[in-house]
Order: C-alpha cells, then structure tokens, then sequence
C-alpha cells in the first residue's frame, strides 16, 4: 500500500484529536453517540421477515443490526442479521428449486457447470464465520468518509454449511496452470444498456483464501435465505463481506484479478478523499476486532450495582488470546472472559467483565488480542471508502448508570 503524506498527516491529525477528546469523557459521548434516525423506516418486502424491533433500516438495500440485537449466545439470528446490497437482487423464484442452481467452475483442468445436487454429492463442510462489511463502522471515522454510516452492526457470526471449494478443484481434476486469483461472480441480472463491468458484483480473492472457502446453501440451519444469496453463495471466511458472493452463478481461478469496477477501483484502501485504484490494497482480510454490546442506557439509565459488562470479539482469520475491557475509555484495563463454545477461529465469541458501577458515567471499550499476540488497534488509518474500521477507541460505548 501506498503511504502518501496526505495520508500519514490525517491520520495522525485524526489520532491526536481523539485523544484530546479521550479526556473528557462527555465530549466523546457527544461525538459518538450517532445522530438519532429521522424516522424509522419499514422494512422492504424482501426482508419483511426480519425483525423490525432489532434492526436500523438505513435504505432498503442497508439494513443494520441493533448493537443491543446481537444477543449473548455467539450465533447471530437469521432475523437480525444485517444485509447489504449492490445491486437490487434476483427474483425471489430462483430459490424455488434450489437444486436446480447452477455455478459454472472455470480455471480447472475440466471446467464444468455444476448445479447444487451436483454440489451435494461433493463434499460437505460446517464452518462457524464472522460475515461483515468491509464499511462497518464507517460511521466512526472522524473524517466522515461517503457510505452507508454503519456504526457495529453490518456484521453477524453465522453458521455456513456447504462443499469446500477445494473439494470441488479437486473433484474436476485440479487448477489450471496458473492459478492465482478466485474470482466470484453474482447471479444479479443487470441493467441494460450500461457496461455490466461497471456495475456487476465480481470480486477477486488471493488464491490461499480457497482452502477455507466454501459454496454453501445453508445458513444457520436453515436453506440459506434468498436475501441472503441463497440458493448458493461463496463465502470466503475471515474477509470482509463483499468478498462473500451471493446467488454465486461462477467460480473462477486465473492468473489476474477480475477487471469488474467493484475489483478495480471500488474496495481499495484509497488515501482519504481519493478514489480507488488497482495499485492500492483490496479490502480482503479482516482485522482483529470488538466491541460492547451491552449494557446500554438507550432506554434509560443502567441501574446501579453489578452488571455484567459484555460484548464480541473476533481474530478474523486467526483465534483469539485475550479480551481487555476499559471502563473509562482506554485508560485502565481488565481482562475479561471469553464465554460459551469456541466455534473457531474464524467465529467470533463473545465476552464478559462482571463489575459493580457507582452512580456515573462510564466509557466502556473493549480491545482483543489474536493468537499471534496482534492487539486490536487503537485508530484503523482513514481511508477513502471508509473501509476496514476497527478501532477500539471510537468504537466506545458510553453509559450513564444511576
Ligand atoms: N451477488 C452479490 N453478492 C454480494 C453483494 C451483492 O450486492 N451482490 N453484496 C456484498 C456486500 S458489500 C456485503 S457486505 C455482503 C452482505 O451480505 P448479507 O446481505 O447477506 O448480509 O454481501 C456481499 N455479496
Ligand atoms: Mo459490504
């Protein structure tokens, strides 16, 4: 990636700002409380399923997960989970036989199309995934950067259920000479009379991120739903959404990333300000990350006494080591416990810190450490799409307990 001083100036602009502000706990709960909605909105048709108390609809194609939504119990609900789209998605009919939805594998040594009874016979994987948007949290960069202001919520742990892609090369007799790139395409059906580079879902991985990838039809125990690319959708665990095609129509393995507009110039670690270009990092990996979900003083203040401090922390592409919690804001810390099962570590898990809170204000923050010894950092870097934020420090969550 490339550092232009531009960049390296605002982000240390950015950090020393926070840090003032760090001292004064009201100012930062002022600055990081977001705006209350003008008005809520219904949901789409679409999703006229999902539970209107335990959402934020942004638009009809951004829909958030409360941060008080996400339970304690690791899974996130089917019901609650966010969604996100680029395109308006296919018609509702392509899952009435689900079977019947084809995926052609190209870059093999005998491409094929293959449907998902084809798939069935395959291979069959099980993997616990965080699935969020590259922009969650967007809406804590100081810079205010274009883009739907996810605050926590465009993410989820999900259950996946599917064949390993892996299992498929293998079953076609292996990749072409080559072979360095995975490249997804979605099942959209786009709008005519504009170039469909510039505007299909298309998106490249590095090759490694085969080994965990799977073609998954089922998302926590259930087929998986149309809203959320059911029939079949790619799922490339430990990067960011994007990269997780639904309603997946190719798979294909080649020596170049895919020139579709959302590869080459969308999704790029641009400097702030500045558009995309191929010479900058692709969103792919996630970071390490958490955050509190609860308690919080939505509804009223917490009432005084022992509460049980608790939120989510995730490795991305590596298991967790340590969860820190932070009552005032980063300046002391306490190790906090990791509760219930490990499903991996491409899951996240959730944590507690019981403590007794007096009468007060309170900054809670939280900050996990991944099985390389790799903290969660204090400020991601600004960037242009507001992209990959997760920073503990605008993360907090302020709290009023009486
Ligand atoms: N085919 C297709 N796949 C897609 C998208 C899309 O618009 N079309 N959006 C991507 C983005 S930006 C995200 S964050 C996730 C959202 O997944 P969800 O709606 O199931 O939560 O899907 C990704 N995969
Ligand atoms: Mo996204």
């Amino acid at each position: 990636m490339s550092i232009s001083p531009r960049w390296s100036r605002r982000n240390l602009l950015a950090g020393t700002a926070s840090t003032i502000a760090g001292a004064t706990l009201a100012r930062v709960a002022q600055a990081q409380t977001t705006p209350a909605a003008a008005q809520p909105r219904a949901l789409p048709p679409y999703v006229a399923w999902k539970d209107p108390s335990q959402v934020i609809v942004h638009t009809a194609t951004t829909i958030e997960t409360k941060r008080s939504a996400f339970g304690t119990s690791v899974i996130t609900p089917t019901d609650r989970l966010y969604i996100r789209n680029n395109l308006p998605a296919p018609d509702v009919s392509i899952v009435a036989n689900r079977d019947a939805w084809e995926v052609a594998i190209e870059g093999v040594r005998q491409p094929r199309t293959l449907s998902v009874a084809d798939l069935k016979g395959l291979g069959l994987e099980t993997t616990a995934a965080v699935l969020q948007c590259s922009g969650n949290g967007r809406g804590y960069f100081a810079d205010k950067p274009s883009g739907t202001k996810w605050t926590v919520g465009a993410a989820g742990c999900v259950i996946w259920s599917g064949v390993p892609v892996r299992s498929v090369v293998a079953a076609l007799g292996g990749l072409a000479d080559g072979a360095r790139f995975m490249t997804g395409t979605g099942g959209e059906t786009l709008p005519a009379g504009i170039d469909p580079k510039s505007v299909m879902v298309e998106r490249s991985v590095p090759l490694r991120a085969m080994g965990d990838a799977l073609l998954a039809w089922e998302m926590n125990g259930e087929p998986l739903p149309h809203a959320h690319g059911g029939p079949l959708r790619l799922v490339v665990p430990g990067y960011s959404g994007v990269n997780n095609i639904k309603y997946v129509k190719r798979v294909a393995f080649g020596a170049t990333e895919t020139d579709a507009a959302i590869q080459k110039t969308g999704y790029r670690m641009s400097p702030p300000g500045a558009k995309g270009d191929p010479s900058q990092q692709a969103v792919w990996e996630m970071d390490v990350k958490s955050w509190i979900n609860g308690p919080t003083s939505e509804g009223g203040p917490v009432k005084a006494g022992l509460v049980q401090i608790h939120g989510v922390a995730m490795g991305a592409t590596r298991a967790l080591r340590r969860i820190d919690v932070s009552l005032d804001g980063g300046q002391t810390w306490h190790e906090a416990r990791f509760v219930g099962p490990d499903l991996g570590r491409f899951a996240w898990r959730q944590f507690v810190l019981p403590v007794v809170l007096q009468p007060g204000q309170y900054m809670l923050a939280s900050r996990a450490q991944d099985a390389q010894f790799n903290w969660q950092v204090e400020h991601s870097p600004a960037n242009g799409g507001g992209y990959l934020n997760s920073g503990w420090r605008s993360h907090a969550l302020p709290v009023t307990v009486a």
